[in-house]
């Protein structure tokens, strides 16, 4: 169980990756009371070193010993990993922040994004999800107008950097961009098909009704965390050449009248967002603006009037920061600051 001290002991499980960097920045730009940081991966990168505060930390390789004397253990080497490594984790005495889906829709796991839900931290079993990034960044401008307006209906189609499957299909857009630049032959490795100058609307596997695990992570966790199973939510996820963040155009039905003015007023009103929405002057929310920024953004607030009490906009967030990293580092800051 998580005791109140000055600082903690802190491990990184997937240091070495995409979600792992972007936490150990995090936690050194927010100064988190790290006392010990233990990053761990894989045996391919045993020995590695990483920079953390002006020190080196050697990588060590993830076993279920690699938790003894951690407080806090953040997560994000892939569902197998968590299923495997949490349990150990919570044995030794740490509570885990877990990225991956394998918990997310235990009914026994707090599923927290600390601007819409903290008060879920209240009680857990030393196991902590966090959402997809998709969700993340739709529940947080989403919440304040669901508070005052009750969302009735979510439609929602997103536009997906490739850092959100991590540093190999990062490497692979580079590569792709090249090649067709040059008319080189494209052979995609990490994505089932070419990737550069192209829209993949295919987002992890297929799964019921064909839509796929991406859209159904959307669907279950929005419920879960805006603790409203009657929201009525249909997603449709894609994946474009964009490095970092996420864009999403939003439509919701409410069940009572908000003006595009009012939804403006709510969602600035809330932490953690932004609203950037002047079509006057072309301010709207851009992937390319956004990246590194903590806030999730919003912009293009407009009213549908193809249905009752409609509401369209497009919303913004650095996928790896709010969708992953910096999200779990909050989760972390919220469990110490309960401590009293
Ligand atoms: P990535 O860049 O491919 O990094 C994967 C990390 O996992 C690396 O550090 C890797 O270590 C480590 N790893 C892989 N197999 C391992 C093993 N057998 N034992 C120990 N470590 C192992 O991927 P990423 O983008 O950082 O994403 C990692 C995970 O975070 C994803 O699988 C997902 O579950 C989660 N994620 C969540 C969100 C979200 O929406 N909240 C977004 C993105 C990712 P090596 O370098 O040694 O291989
Ligand atoms: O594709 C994205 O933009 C986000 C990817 C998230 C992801 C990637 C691999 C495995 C997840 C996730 O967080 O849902 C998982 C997973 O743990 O299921």
């Amino acid at each position: 169980m998580l005791k109140k001290k000055a600082r903690y002991n802190v491990a990184v499980v997937g240091a070495t990756g995409a979600v792992g960097e972007e936490m150990r920045e995090t936690l050194e730009q927010r100064d988190f009371p790290v006392d010990c940081l233990r990053l761990l991966a894989s045996e391919r990168s045993e020995g590695k070193t990483l920079e953390f505060r002006g020190r080196e930390y050697k990588v060590e390789r993830l076993t279920p010993n690699s938790f003894q004397g951690i407080d806090i253990a953040l997560f994000s080497a892939g569902g197998g990993r968590s299923l495997e490594f949490a349990p150990h984790a919570v044995a030794a005495g740490a509570v885990v922040v877990d990225n991956s889906s394998a918990f997310r829709m235990d009914p026994k796991v707090p599923l927290v994004v600390p601007e819409v839900n903290a008060h879920a931290l209240r009680h857990h079993n030393g196991i902590i999800a966090n959402p997809n990034c998709s969700t993340i960044q739709m529940v947080v401008p989403l919440k304040p107008i669901h508070d005052h307006a009750r969302i009735r209906r979510i439609v929602v189609s997103t536009y997906q950097s490739v850092s959100g499957t991590g540093q190999k299909a990062m490497d692979e857009l580079f590569k792709q961009s090249g090649q067709v630049l040059n008319m080189v032959q494209v052979r995609p490795e990490v994505y089932p098909h070419q990737i550069a100058f192209n829209c993949l609307p295919q987002i992890d596997v297929f799964d019921t009704d064909d839509y796929t695990k991406e859209e159904l992570k959307m669907v279950n966790e929005t419920r879960k965390i805006m603790e409203d199973p009657d929201i009525r939510v249909t997603a449709t996820t894609v994946r474009v050449p964009v490095f970092r963040c996420h864009s999403e155009s939003v439509n919701i039905e409410l069940e009572r009248p908000l003006s595009a003015n009012e939804a403006r007023a709510l969602m600035s009103a809330m932490d953690g967002v932004v609203v950037l929405d002047d079509p006057k002057r072309g301010l709207y929310p851009l992937a390319t603006e956004v990246a590194g920024s903590d806030a999730v953004y919003v912009g293009r607030v407009r009213v549908d009037r193809t249905v009752e009490n409609g509401l369209n906009m497009w919303i913004v967030a650095d996928n790896l920061r709010k969708g992953a990293a910096l999200n779990a580092v909050q989760i972390a800051e919220r469990l110490i600051q309960d401590l009293g």
